[in-house]
């Protein structure tokens, strides 16, 4: 079904014949307008940016590109085409029709998975809400404002979830979502890399890299769910989400050229050296990158996990790309584990989140052999790399385990001293921040980071992708 603009609330979902649902949600629009004018982009209400919409949900005609003011962006409801005739295909329900309406039994679960998930969308905006004083182009501030209305987007596809589908505890539920905030001592956000702040645009690059592509895995595994609803809404999601994941990949791959550039132009590759010239140099962007792959490997929750193992079973979530795999069952299969203690060998479907975590590194290594190929043509011997998800975790059996950055296991206040050699320290922050000066002519950047190779939607880079008015 193709989206209907022309009613207040966009959507493919056929809204207008429903009516007391049109309603909830038009009752809950204006909240979601208020919290975007609180806790959205700071002084962005005024700027006309070029943004991306979407106009029908297959592959070839989704988006539309044209000049928006956000509060005017049309956020709406949009779900994947539905399959004819498909089953569930995993789990103890492997080949039953997928469900149009929640099963009772499983009410609880899925509302926890939705609200989880629902949780972040508006998490990452209150996250990145000031990142656009320190833009270091109009291309990049474009870029921030798409992934943050998309964000916004997100989020009304859980809460239309939630009122479509679990009455008034959904409905209580999509206002929490309004106010539980990033970082607030009171009411957090549930999961703890979406409560860290993103006060520089390494910060967010490296968080569009990593954490969102842990929304990726997540979104690919719910895209698999025997509740239909929510499979045809990560679907759709997934599509926005990919270019989340290229401006962090891009964004950092930037950075980087900009640091080769001033190492052959002072010949040097000393960080102080590069510092001063006002790039950043590499050591630091490893450590960023420590910090943010960490704080996401946590995201995917304990190795070990009964509430893993039960989503599998009873077909809320299966694997990324199910269909990979030969066994979509996995009664008896076991998973072999590395635990602090040793070897161990688990029930595959408690290592549901282990096997999420592990394609999900696969998938970062691919971004940092990128960049380290930039690295070895400029010809330095420097390479960026994973740390181990052992190191620095605080969920699952290796939490509070003191290893280095290789997974070596070392003595807790060897751990604690070297710490501020392996993720950003004070004056790192402070150096990044400093470096962090708006942008905003037309065409320009700022001198830590390279233009891109092209602009957005063939547009010139120079185009003004921004008129902050
Ligand atoms: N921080 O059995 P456990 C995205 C909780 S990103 C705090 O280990 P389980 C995006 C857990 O909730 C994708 N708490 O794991 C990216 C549980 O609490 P309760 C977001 C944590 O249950 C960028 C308890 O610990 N989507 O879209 O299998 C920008 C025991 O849990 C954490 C989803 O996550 C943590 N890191 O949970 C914008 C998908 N980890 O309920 C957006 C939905 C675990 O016992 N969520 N806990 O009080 C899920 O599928 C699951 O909830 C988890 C794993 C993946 C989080």
């Amino acid at each position: 079904m193709s989206i209907n603009y022309s009613e207040r609330i966009p959507n493919n979902v056929d809204l207008a014949n429903d009516r007391t649902l049109q309603r909830a949600l038009e009752h809950w629009q204006p909240k979601f307008l208020e919290w975007w004018k609180e806790m959205g982009p700071y002084e962005s209400a005024a700027a006309d940016v070029y943004l991306r919409t979407a106009t029908g949900v297959d592959a070839q005609g989704w988006a539309t590109y044209g000049s928006v003011k956000m509060p005017d962006y049309r956020w709406g409801i949009f779900l994947a085409d539905q399959v004819a005739d498909r089953t569930i295909g995993f789990g103890d329900h492997f080949g039953e029709p997928v469900w149009q309406q929640v099963p009772g039994e499983l009410r609880s679960q899925f509302r926890r998975i939705i609200v989880t998930q629902g949780d972040t969308e508006p998490a990452s905006v209150e996250q990145q809400r000031r990142l656009g004083l320190t833009c270091p182009s109009l291309y990049d501030l474009r870029n921030l404002f798409q992934v943050n209305v998309e964000e916004g987007r997100h989020l009304w596809a859980m809460v239309y979830l939630l009122h479509a589908h679990f009455g008034r505890d959904g409905r209580e539920e999509a206002e929490e979502l309004l106010l539980r905030h990033s970082g607030d001592v009171d009411k957090p956000r549930i999961l703890a890399t979406f409560n860290e702040p993103i006060s520089d645009w390494l910060s967010f690059f490296m968080f569009t890299y990593f954490t969102d592509r842990d929304g990726k895995f997540q979104l690919k595994s719910m895209a698999e769910s025997g509740f239909d609803p929510l499979a045809r809404t990560c679907r759709f999601m997934l599509t926005e989400e990919a270019h989340h994941m290229f401006v962090g990949e891009s964004g950092v791959g930037r950075v980087i050229r900009r640091t080769l550039e001033v190492m052959k132009e002072i010949g040097s590759d000393d960080p102080t050296a590069v510092r001063s010239h006002g790039a950043i140099d590499l050591p630091t962007i490893q450590r960023y990158m420590n910090f943010w792959f960490t704080s996401s490997l946590d995201l995917f929750g304990s190795e070990v996990s009964s509430n893993a193992a039960s989503s599998f079973a009873s077909g809320i979530k299966a694997r990324p790309d199910e269909s990979q795999y030969q066994d979509h069952v996995c009664g008896d299969a076991t998973f072999a584990l590395e635990t602090p203690q040793g070897p161990e060998s688990v029930g595959l479907r408690n290592a549901m989140n282990e096997v999420l975590r592990q394609s999900y590194i696969k998938d970062c290594e691919i971004g940092i052999k990128r960049w380290n190929v930039q690295i070895q043509r400029a010809g330095h011997d420097f390479r960026l790399a994973l740390p181990s998800p052992h190191f620095r975790r605080s969920i699952g059996a290796w939490a509070n385990v003191p290893t280095d950055p290789r997974g070596k296991p070392i003595g807790r206040e060897e751990y604690e001293r070297r710490m501020l050699e392996w993720i950003p320290s004070e004056s790192d922050r402070s150096f990044v921040h400093g470096v962090m000066k708006r942008v905003v002519a037309p065409g320009k950047m700022a001198a830590w980071i390279a233009p891109p190779d092209r602009g957005i939607n063939s547009l010139a880079v120079d185009y003004e992708y921004v008129k902050l008015n």
